[in-house]
């Protein structure tokens, strides 16, 4: 499997679920776990740790709150983890966010932006390293950067 998605609360999943659709759209493989930083603390070390030994390549991580699940991740494994700050009602994800993107020198996470755009450009980013070593992933990125452009490009007929 390429990326393992790991949610910090089923809370997460329909704010995740559009990662997961471009994931599919890119030909990335992945599959998808609910593993709580604060609630799961055993799971999350097994599972960090493990994540290299059982052939992931990276970890894309999602949370919301006090934002500890990549961060934790990434401080248990040393493959690339990506973390989407979910947006959340009380903060609006600017919690989210500081949790998880002033991590300590030494222990990256690659963080998204708050919210749908973050969501999306976890598996935007994750297919993009992906791609380094995958002919098919490269082509499904390239032609998803042309229509995306066309797209724009199109839009100014809408201008009138
Ligand atoms: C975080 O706390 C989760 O990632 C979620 O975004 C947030 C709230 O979780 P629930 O209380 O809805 O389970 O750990």
């Amino acid at each position: 499997m390429d990326v393992a998605l790991v949610m910090g609360s089923i809370s997460d999943w329909d704010k995740v679920r559009v990662t997961t659709e471009l994931l599919k759209k890119l030909n990335v493989s992945f599959d998808k776990h609910v593993i709580s930083a604060h609630r799961m603390p055993n799971e999350l070390q097994k599972f960090a740790s493990s994540a290299k030994s059982e052939h992931y390549k990276m970890i894309i991580a999602a949370a919301g709150g006090a934002a500890h699940l990549p961060g934790m991740m990434a401080a248990n494994t040393d493959l690339p983890v990506i973390g989407i700050p979910i947006q959340t009602k009380s903060l609006n994800g600017i919690d989210s966010l500081l949790s998880m993107v002033q991590m300590p020198a030494g222990v990256p996470v690659a963080t998204v932006a708050i919210g749908n755009a973050g969501a999306k450009n976890a598996a935007i980013l994750a297919a993009q390293i992906i791609a380094l070593n995958n002919p098919t992933v490269a082509d499904k990125l390239d032609t998803f950067r042309r229509n995306q452009t066309k797209e724009a490009i199109n839009s100014n007929e809408r201008l009138e």
